[in-house]
């Protein structure tokens, strides 16, 4: 697992690079008597802020393997293939909150960041994409707050994938809490184009030449006709024959 995505549980754990950026975050005070315990001040509140994300993205993975099971044993096909999740690291926030030109604060990652906390979940078929949003949905404890179909309109660079963000509530000691989390759904086919299309484009800091652009958004689109190809094929023998 990549740096970006190391999850720190414990505040011996930070490196020094990072704890300059929670001391920011968690707005670390030079004049206070005790430096020491000012910096673990910060770090625990840092910690609590993640911990939370941390239950929430554990409580709509239950959730997801439970919806998935639950479809297995009643149509005997898997709508999910895998499930995938990540809490952003501390050095990824703050390079989002610099792009959206928000100071770093942890209320700015409270209030204007919603993918702290991401889920990505792979399913064979375009179909199954939406049988589990329908599914997670109809649950009750699951509020939707943005739905982005990139599937039915694929991105310029071509793309695809479902974004939910949701809202899942989480019973604290004494408080209840609302916590946004990132869902991305997508194919294997889609994951496949997304993953070598990442570091090919989309985090190439070099960027690409709009030929190369072009090449990538036309292998996009054929993965997206042999996606809806495949699945034409699964309904005819499945579906409709049945
Ligand atoms: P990473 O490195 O994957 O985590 P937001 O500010 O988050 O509300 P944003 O960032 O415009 O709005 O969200 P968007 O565009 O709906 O999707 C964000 C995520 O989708 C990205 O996360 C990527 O994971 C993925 N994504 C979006 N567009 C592309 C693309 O063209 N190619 C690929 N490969 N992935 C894409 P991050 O945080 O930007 O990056």
């Amino acid at each position: 697992m990549s740096d970006k995505y190391r999850v720190v549980l414990s505040k011996e754990d930070f490196s020094p690079d990072e704890c300059e950026l929670i001391k920011k975050l968690a707005g670390y005070d030079p004049y206070c008597g005790d430096p020491k315990t000012e910096l673990n001040r910060c770090l625990e509140e840092y910690l609590t802020f993640q911990g939370v994300y941390v239950c929430a993205c554990k409580k709509l993975r239950t959730n997801l393997e439970n919806l998935e099971l639950d479809y297995r044993i009643q149509h005997d096909h898997r709508v999910l293939r895998s499930i995938d999740s990540r809490i952003k690291s501390v050095k990824s926030i703050c390079a989002k909150l610099t792009r959206k030109h928000l100071s770093l604060t942890l209320n700015n990652v409270k209030n204007k960041l919603t993918d702290i906390a991401g889920i990505r979940v792979i399913c064979p078929y375009i179909r199954d994409i939406y049988e589990i949003r329908d599914r997670l949905l109809a649950q009750g404890n699951i509020e939707l707050l943005r739905c982005s179909d990139y599937i039915k309109k694929p991105k310029q660079s071509g793309y695809r994938s479902l974004h939910l963000i949701v809202s899942v509530s989480l019973h604290l000691p004494g408080e209840t809490v609302s916590v946004p989390v990132e869902i991305q759904l997508r194919t294997v086919a889609m994951d496949s184009w997304a993953g070598l299309e990442h570091k090919l484009k989309y985090k190439n800091p070099r960027g690409v030449s709009n030929e190369i652009a072009e090449q990538l958004r036309n292998c996009a689109d054929v993965i997206a006709q042999t996606d809806e190809q495949m699945q034409r094929i699964y309904e005819s023998l499945f579906i409709e024959g049945q």
